[in-house]
């Protein structure tokens, strides 16, 4: 039996990305804070090891996010926002976009994409969650070096060649 499981110290080498959606840019620059504190006391450089993309809200990550992964640049893609609820089912909308979007990209490219979306019903409960209790960008950040690791195995157990697909025309059933 082989168990595979993601390191948190793998970081050599190590490129990630991190979109941050500005709404609410109080609770997501102390998301940010604590992302990099997380990532610096891992042994990433935040300066050279990651690249920065600023969107206006979430809702405009998913584009992104999405296209910084077919680079294959990365190693993991973080994606940080804060949707608060409001009076109006706007809310819903913006939180539902941007995780089918998140989960899309990392099925469809293989990249490891952390869900770094606060989505609470008040401004309460998401200061709480960016330093007053806690601060999940720092788990968020350990999500990324976990998963960038597990992949690095993962990706290491692919055949190192790609069969091509027989023609159409081969197939023994084909009337072609
Ligand atoms: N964007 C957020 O990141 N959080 C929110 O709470 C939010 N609300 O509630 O409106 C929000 N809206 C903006 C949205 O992400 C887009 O930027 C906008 O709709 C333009 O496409």
């Amino acid at each position: 039996m082989t168990v595979f499981e993601g390191a948190f110290t793998d970081v050599e080498g190590l490129r990630l990305g991190i979109v941050i959606g500005r709404f609410n840019d109080l609770i997501v620059g102390k998301l940010l804070d604590g992302c990099q504190d997380a990532l610096k006391r891992h042994g990433v450089n935040v300066d050279t090891q990651v690249d920065y993309f600023w969107v206006p809200g979430s809702f405009e990550i998913p584009v992104v996010v999405h296209q910084l992964a077919q680079t294959q640049r990365y190693d993991a893609l973080i994606c940080l926002g804060a949707v608060i609820r409001g009076d109006t089912p706007h809310f819903d909308y913006v939180a539902a976009e941007v995780a089918k979007g998140i989960a899309a990209t990392g099925f469809q490219t293989g990249v490891p994409v952390v869900f770094g979306i606060l989505t609470t019903d008040n401004l309460q409960q998401a200061i709480e969650r960016a330093g007053v209790k806690s601060n999940k960008g720092w788990e968020y950040a350990m999500n990324a070096l976990e998963m960038a690791s597990l992949m690095r195995q993962v990706r290491s157990l692919r055949p190192p060649y790609t069969p091509s697909l027989p023609r159409v025309a081969d197939l023994p059933e084909s009337r072609a």
